[in-house]
């Protein structure tokens, strides 16, 4: 190439050290971080992981307090799993479906976790509950608190999988504004501090194919539930 022809932005454009790329970590809240393909390194362990968990604790449609069958399917594994049915929201040691305990939480689930944690800045977190979230097309998370837990002082560590969603971040009332962060295929978010109330939800997915996961959306949500 002619040196005349290059524009004077090709020249400079690796000449210093900012990022060319979307930065890794993004901050979205005061003490709130995404983690921008942080799950792909540990994917070939994660997916036969995955699959071994819902084998013992198939995905199921759970009905609200409210009466209404939620659109998200759910499983979960580690010591505790989220519920719900008419009689409200909870913890449970076993997973009511098969009166059996919870599959424990796979190591490559844990290290994921606490090292994404660590990350942002929460240092040994260990986590006793993974929710897993399963999303159609069409599905979709209202926006909610999460106020289930045991403490609030440990953060919560959320993975996503397989097609985008756009995540709804609010304030600590239902009315607040909410800011709009789209999340990909191997997306980590850790959320602690000052945010860990702030409402949240998730628009309905659209319709799409992954590659690896084809027609949906997986979102692993770890907590210090007990
Ligand atoms: C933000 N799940 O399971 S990630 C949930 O993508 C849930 O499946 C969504 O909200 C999903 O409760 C969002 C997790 C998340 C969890 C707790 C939060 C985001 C949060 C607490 C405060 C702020
Ligand atoms: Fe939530």
């Amino acid at each position: 190439m002619r040196y005349e022809t290059m524009s004077p932005t090709t020249l400079d454009l690796f000449a210093d050290d900012e990022p060319q790329q979307t930065p890794r970590r993004e901050q979205i809240g005061e003490q709130s971080y995404v983690l921008r393909g942080f799950a792909l390194p540990l994917l070939d362990r994660l997916l036969p992981a995955l699959e071994a968990v819902l084998l013992a604790a198939p995905f199921r449609q759970m009905v609200t307090p409210g009466g209404f069958t939620m659109s998200v399917a759910l499983s979960s594994c580690g010591t505790l799993g989220w519920t719900t049915d008419r009689s409200g929201y909870r913890y449970t040691r076993h997973d009511p479906q098969t009166g059996q305990p919870w599959p424990a939480m796979p190591p490559a689930f844990f290290e994921l976790a606490q090292a994404a944690a660590r990350e942002a800045g929460f240092t040994d977190f260990v986590p006793d509950s993974c929710l897993i979230n399963r999303y159609i097309p069409g599905a979709k998370m209202s926006l909610h608190q999460d106020k289930n837990e045991g403490s609030y002082a440990a953060p919560i560590v959320s993975v996503s999988l397989g097609l985008p969603a756009m995540f709804q971040f609010g304030g600590f009332e239902r009315s607040d504004k909410t800011q709009r962060v789209p999340l990909f295929h191997g997306d980590v978010v850790v959320w602690g501090g000052v945010d860990r109330l702030r409402y949240h939800g998730v628009l309905p997915i659209k319709d799409g194919q992954h590659p690896q996961l084809g027609e949906q959306r997986i979102n692993f949500t770890f907590r210090v539930a007990g």
